[in-house]
């Protein structure tokens, strides 16, 4: 439906306003002066942010290491460290290519503002900071870092995870079986003779297929389910407190279901089919046991005959 511009302005607003009152970010503080990162580390604490306040830059990559923040704030200068050489060595690091940086600066000094820009920082707050002026930053900031965080985790094609964050989720599933005692369960599907449909009906054609499967599993499988696009046509799927059992009957249905849609290209129709393999997830089968364990499971279903499930 078309929508006028000022109407759709208002909806963007209320879902700001809304993603902004329920935002958990985690921000990270770096400056050498004890009283005003214990006061930075108030302010935004009270306002319903994780933060982790440091004042030794020499523990900077450890501390992101293990913290993860979504932005970091950081003086320029601290003692011997100069906080634009930091964002410096900061943007040769694969992982903190994108971290957003945020220097407080104290100077009202262009030269040193137009450095920290060159040298890999985002952007300024100049001391004296306002609380509210702060909260309101690592607000914003936070929220936009989330957001992009979520368009590059997930596969283009289909919307479903990429590899990398589908195996993060996997693993945090495993850290909830261990501590609520609870079994689930991994699935890797991958489709069925699938280089054949590439060399018959073209690779545009071949995506849709893709598409569909993925659209099969987003539809039918719970919210609570993680479902990734494990490599090209491959698939991992985590069901969170489910047995085997149920597993298999549910993946059975998908794949039936799967079996009867009809593929168009140019005149001809066809179908596809995928395999399945499953294994459980439990406090004795680490995220890495298991997507090997549902490998094996899925190579033995390839070789007794694909189209189905095997455990
Ligand atoms: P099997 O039943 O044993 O799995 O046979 P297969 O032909 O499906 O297996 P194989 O893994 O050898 O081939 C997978 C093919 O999937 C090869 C690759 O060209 C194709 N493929 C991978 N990613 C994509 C994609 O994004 N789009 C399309 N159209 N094809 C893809
Ligand atoms: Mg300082
Ligand atoms: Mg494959
Ligand atoms: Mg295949």
């Amino acid at each position: 439906e078309p929508q006028d511009i000022p109407a759709l302005a208002d909806r963007v607003e209320q879902l700001l306003a809304e993603g902004l009152a329920t935002l958990t970010g985690r921000v990270m503080i770096i400056d050498d002066d004890p009283e005003l990162l214990e006061h930075y580390r108030l302010v935004l604490t009270s306002g319903g942010l994780e933060v982790r306040a440091l004042d030794d830059p020499s523990r900077l990559l450890a501390e992101l290491a293990e913290f993860r923040p979504d932005i970091l704030f950081m003086d320029v200068q601290m003692g011997h460290y100069q906080g634009p050489v930091l964002a410096r060595m900061l943007r040769f690091q694969a992982e903190w290519v994108s971290l957003p940086i945020i220097f407080f600066s104290s100077e009202e000094d262009r030269d040193l503002q137009l450095d920290v820009l060159a040298r890999g920082g985002d952007d300024f707050v100049t001391k004296p900071v306002s609380d509210e002026f702060l909260l309101r930053t690592a607000r914003i900031r936070c929220y936009r870092a989330r957001q992009l965080g979520k368009l590059v985790s997930l596969d283009s094609l289909t919307g479903l995870l990429k590899h990398g964050l589908a195996k993060t989720e996997l693993n945090r599933e495993h850290a909830r079986c261990i501590r609520s005692g609870h079994d689930s369960v991994v699935a890797m599907l991958d489709l069925d003779h699938f280089k054949r449909i590439n060399d018959t009906y073209g690779h545009a054609t071949g995506d849709t297929v893709i598409k569909a499967l993925s659209n099969l599993l987003r539809h039918r499988l719970r919210n609570t389910d993680i479902i990734g696009r494990y490599g090209g046509e491959e698939f991992v799927v985590v069901l969170p407190e489910c047995s085997l059992d149920k597993a298999v009957e549910v993946l059975e249905a998908l794949s039936q279901d799967f079996a009867r849609l009809v593929f168009n290209a140019g005149n001809e129709e066809f179908s596809v089919t995928f395999s399945a393999g499953v294994a459980a997830l439990n406090a004795f089968a680490s995220g890495e046991k298991a997507i090997e364990a549902a490998d094996q499971a899925l190579y033995q279903r390839k070789r007794a005959g694909r189209n189905g499930v095997t455990v």
